[in-house]
């Protein structure tokens, strides 16, 4: 990566619903991108933050028989004080009840009206509230959802609107997006969602209604108060709020967005009326979206009915906060969905974590230990043997580069896994207790050296995954605390750095296996 700014986003939460599973997964996603672009020297902006407005939240509201501002106060608690637990690193929690935001997108609204890209007509046709979305007769009939009036995408009842809505000319963009997404393939990801996408398009995009006026919580139109504007319009505008619009000399530092990490509910919303608002408007277009796939729980959907929804805390009480974020990444390729169970989980930490990386710190420490009193001596020779092991790591460093830029998590973490199996291999190999009991001191001494080196690049690599597991390795490694917001791979990330009578700590557990 090279060194300039990075603007990652995760979708800003409805807060008419708690926390749970789904919503850890993308921002803890989103958190390795952002540590990761800190520590490869990148000017950071990691923006999360809750959906506020909408008829979905009106609704919850009076059913707690609570405002909507009393019901998105709460919430929003439940969200800034898990985020920390989760050792979110965000740079800004955006809210859209905020002033700011209603700024913002009434900004955005006359830029879009000034543009001719806004006009005022009447919706007769069905709206899903649960998803926010609009479907006109014609869609429903096309995929076969006209007789049972159920939304397409998550099957539930649909309500008829009829009222006086502005529209947005979302048709008018169809050729300019279609063209935009082939020669951009790198746009929407992964494949299969770019490919869903497209489809989408090439069926034919219709003007988008963009106001309500059946119900009151929301942002209003700049002059036409009785109208609110469109949840979604207000939610997508939250990406160029947080930097700065509607100063657009400010938003522009981070804006264009690096990449925006979504689920694959919230695709169209993101990869269809998103860029074609921002292509009406005349703003730049973010340059990645990535839609992962979806959890369920041991082979269901979580859903509220259901009461399957696995909250955060339940799981922080029974689980370390970094073998969670492991497990996530590790599980399944992000992209594609996944099934969570506690057995796998607890399966991944005892193997990769306790027996394999936890293994290798323990028995180089403690040999370096009980050999050396913790007192490394670089190497004067090297062997092949241990020049493979250098080799390994420098190739591991850019295979975990370049799984990042493409959001491939699971490759990035299996790739490390793979050369902390080689650490293991080469201790096999190297035998350090004949050498010691054969007087081979040299030999022994650059042994030990390569074991505490490749850990220590090891760890750096682990750090966005797991930072606070990652500051007790390399805690012991280094022989005193480590700052983790002051790494940066190009000062620390090379080959050598530890020096003659580096002094380190004698080993203590960091993956305690469970159960
Ligand atoms: O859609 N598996 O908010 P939302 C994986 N406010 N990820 C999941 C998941 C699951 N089972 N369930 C939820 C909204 N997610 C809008 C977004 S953005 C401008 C507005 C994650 O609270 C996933 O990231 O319904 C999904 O896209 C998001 O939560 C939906 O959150």
């Amino acid at each position: 990566m090279a060194s300039s700014s990075y603007y990652v986003t995760t979708p800003i939460y409805y807060v008419n619903d708690q926390p749970h599973l789904g919503h850890m997964y993308t921002t803890i996603a989103a958190d390795v991108l952002a540590r990761y672009g800190r520590m490869a020297g990148r000017d950071v902006f990691f923006l999360t933050g809750v959906d506020e407005h909408g008829q979905k939240v009106q609704q919850a509201a009076k059913d707690r028989n609570i405002t909507p501002m009393a019901l998105a106060d709460q919430v929003v608690e439940r969200y800034a004080s898990l985020w920390p637990e989760l050792s979110i690193s965000h740079d800004d929690f955006i809210r859209t009840t905020s002033a700011r935001h209603k700024e913002s997108v009434q900004a955005m609204w006359r830029r879009l009206r000034a543009a001719g890209a806004i006009y005022k007509g009447v919706y007769e046709d069905w709206y899903c509230v649960p998803c926010e979305s609009y479907w006109t007769k014609i869609q429903l009939k096309d995929g076969n959802h006209w007789e049972d009036k159920q939304c397409p995408d998550c099957k539930r009842n649909l309500e008829r609107v009829q009222e006086e809505s502005y529209f947005f000319r979302l048709s008018a963009w169809q050729d300019t997006l279609l063209k935009y997404i082939h020669d951009n393939p790198d746009f929407i990801a992964p494949a299969s969602r770019r490919n869903e996408v497209l489809r989408f398009i090439e069926s034919g995009l219709h003007d988008l209604s963009i106001s309500r006026t059946t119900f009151s919580w929301g942002i209003p139109v700049p002059d036409d108060e009785g109208h609110i504007i469109y949840v979604w319009i207000d939610a997508l505008s939250n990406y160029l709020t947080a930097p700065g619009f509607p100063d657009e000399q400010r938003c522009m530092h981070y804006w264009p967005a690096d990449v925006h990490l979504i689920g694959k509910d919230i695709l169209r919303f993101h990869a269809v009326y998103w860029p074609c608002m921002l292509l009406a408007a005349g703003l730049p277009l973010p340059k990645r979206i990535f839609a992962h796939g979806w959890w369920t729980v041991n082979g269901k959907k979580m859903s509220k009915s259901l009461g399957n929804a696995l909250r955060p805390a339940d799981l922080l009480a029974k689980y370390d906060v970094d073998v969670l974020r492991y497990f996530l990444l590790r599980e399944i390729p992000f992209g594609q969905d996944g099934d969570f169970s506690e057995d796998a989980l607890v399966r991944r930490c005892n193997t990769e974590l306790s027996n394999d990386l936890g293994n290798l710190l323990n028995r180089s420490l403690s040999m370096l230990k009980k050999y050396r009193d913790g007192i490394l001596t670089p190497a004067s020779t090297e062997e092949a043997i241990d020049r493979a092991l250098i080799a390994d790591i420098e190739a591991m460093q850019r295979d975990v580069d370049a799984a990042l830029q493409q959001q491939a998590f699971h490759q990035a973490l299996e790739r490390i896994n793979a050369l902390v199996r080689h650490g293991n291999r080469y201790v096999q190999e190297n035998e350090p207790w004949l050498l010691a009991k054969n007087n081979k001191q040299q030999r022994l001494d650059t042994v030990l050296y390569h074991l505490v080196e490749g850990l220590r690049l090891i760890c750096i690599q682990l750090i966005p995954f797991m930072p606070t597991k990652m500051a007790a390795m390399l805690h012991q490694i280094m022989g005193k605390p480590v700052d983790l917001n002051a790494i940066r791979i190009a000062s620390i990330g090379g080959w050598g750095l530890l020096s003659k009578g580096h002094q380190c700590l004698a080993p203590s557990p960091v993956f305690p296996r469970i159960g």
